[in-house]
């Protein structure tokens, strides 16, 4: 089991549960996190807390960078992230992430597509495409985009640096930066406060939000020359030298070939 789930009352709590791999987001871990919202929806969960537990050292690593594609779109549409990333945001109520610990790559992707972000003082987060030489995608592209200022966007992919909890705060990553002895005593408030509203209200206008803020007119040749430009990116030697690197345990040499 990687993921546990449990509910509170109108709340619904899925806890990542596979430390082993540093709640990589494997397609099994995935599946598994997907099949327990869906359950946690049929059971009209009012708010979801995701979370890897109060204390958790890393909530989660990111993509499971064995599960990534040589040679080919490492982020395309049926990936494992992808598909959870919708599923967060198609999910028919809140989804509120209680973050202890680090959050890497395509994790803080997920963490910035949940509706509440809830931090304590060993929060951080990173994107870190630019570590493994890989060409983010679209959607997570015009993620980052839409929910970080476009020079904090940047800094964060252009240099990788886990953001801290202080720093997460100010640039309104989190919505609240809590003392870790009152996280789970403050999400568990907040999502229950949620839980007293009117549930197709809190739901019609969370879908309205995604619509609309999901409503990016692209044209194709636009659309065609990023995907070109991503072509040139996976196809590279350094995207191969980054996985490599990784599993080797040591710095990447990136030639920029
Ligand atoms: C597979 C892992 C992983 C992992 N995959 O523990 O955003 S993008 O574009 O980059 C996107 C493609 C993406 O999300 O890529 C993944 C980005 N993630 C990262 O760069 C984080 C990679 N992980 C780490 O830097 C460290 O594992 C952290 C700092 C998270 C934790 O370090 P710690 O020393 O506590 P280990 O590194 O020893 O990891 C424990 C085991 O989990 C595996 C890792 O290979 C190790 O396995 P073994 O015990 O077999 O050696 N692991 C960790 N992260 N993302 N496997």
């Amino acid at each position: 089991m990687y993921v546990s789930s449990e509910r509170q009352g109108n709340i619904g709590i899925l806890t990542l549960k596979h430390q082993e791999k540093r709640n990589a987001l494997s397609r099994a871990l995935v599946a598994e996190l997907i099949e327990k919202m869906d359950e946690l929806a049929g059971a009209r969960v009012r708010a979801l807390i995701l979370t890897a537990g109060v204390g958790a050292r890393v909530w989660s690593a990111g993509h499971d960078i064995d599960e990534l594609p040589l040679g080919e779109d490492p982020l395309h549409y049926s990936d494992s992230l992808e598909q959870l990333v919708r599923a967060v945001q198609h999910f028919p109520a809140p989804v509120i992430a209680m973050v202890s610990g680090s959050v890497w790559g395509g994790a803080s992707e997920l963490v910035l597509s949940c509706d509440l972000i809830i931090g304590d003082e060993t929060s951080s987060f990173a994107l870190t495409p630019v570590n493994l030489g890989v060409p983010y995608n679209i959607s997570g592209t015009l993620n980052f985009m839409r929910r970080l200022p476009l020079h904090v966007a940047k800094e964060m992919l252009f240099t990788a640096r886990p953001i801290k909890a202080r720093e997460a705060e100010e640039w309104m990553i989190l919505n609240h930066l809590v003392p870790q002895a009152e996280l789970l005593q403050f999400t568990l408030a907040l999502a229950e406060g949620i839980a007293t509203k009117a549930p197709l209200a809190v739901a019609a206008i969370k879908e309205q939000l995604r619509m609309l803020g999901d409503s990016a007119p692209l044209q194709p040749g636009i659309f065609e020359r990023i995907q070109e430009l991503r072509h040139k990116v996976y196809k590279s030697r350094d995207y191969a030298e980054g996985i490599r690197a990784f599993k080797e345990k040591r710095p990447p040499q990136f030639s920029g070939e």
